[in-house]
């Protein structure tokens, strides 16, 4: 699964949202995928009333709007919320990169590929990884304040996708804080474990 759409089925579970998932592949399910987008990508939410709604961000923001703000995950205003969004940039900033790097790596010709370019995609989601993995160690608990926030699903489900996709890049690199965290996060929550692409 997309990182991207798992961490909208993470968050849409979280907030007891109830959903039906149809597991397509823009690489190999680009007519089905075509039918709800035609940009060919995902994630992609059709509501009940037929609305379609593209781009994780704006998902995530209008499935917030509709928990309320108890079961909010950003924060609806102030410093909590600018932490989060900036926790949550981090963690998107890395997840693109990982898809450049990924789509690169595997969707041309080897001859094609013009490594310096994708070499520098994975130095930076790395750099981006580190300014989680900071934050996560000097952080107690979840990432901001007491309670799980989209700043610790998203930095948990883009690393994890980015180790899967690209091992070679996290061959010297470990992140134990995030990984204290992800394994807080699979014991609070089941959604994790119930969307985990490695699950067997
Ligand atoms: N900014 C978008 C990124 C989504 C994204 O990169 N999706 C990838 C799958 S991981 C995709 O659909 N790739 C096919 C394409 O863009 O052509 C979001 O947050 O939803």
């Amino acid at each position: 699964m997309s990182p991207f759409t798992r961490r909208v089925a993470v968050s849409l579970k979280i907030q007891g949202v109830e959903f039906e998932h149809l597991d397509l592949s823009t690489a190999t399910d680009g007519d089905e995928v075509r039918k709800y987008n035609p940009m060919v990508r995902v994630p992609t939410v059709v509501l009940d009333d037929n609305t379609t709604l593209i781009d994780s961000d704006a998902i995530l923001d209008w499935f917030d709007e509709k928990a309320g703000p108890k079961d909010r995950l950003i924060p609806e205003s102030g410093e909590p919320r600018r932490n989060v969004l900036q926790l949550v940039s981090w963690a998107t900033a890395a997840g693109d990169k990982t898809v450049i790097a990924f789509y690169e790596r595997t969707r041309r010709p080897e001859n094609m590929v013009y490594l310096p370019s994708v070499e520098g995609a994975e130095t930076q989601l790395l750099e981006a990884f580190e300014v989680l993995e900071n934050s996560a160690s000097g952080s107690k608990g979840w990432l901001v304040g007491d309670r799980i926030t989209q700043a610790d699903v998203s930095a948990i489900i883009f690393l994890q996708f980015a180790r899967i996709v690209l091992p070679h890049v996290f061959d010297k690199k470990s992140f134990p804080a995030m990984d204290r965290l992800r394994e807080k996060a699979y014991r609070s929550y089941s959604a994790f474990l119930e969307t985990d692409p490695q699950k067997s």
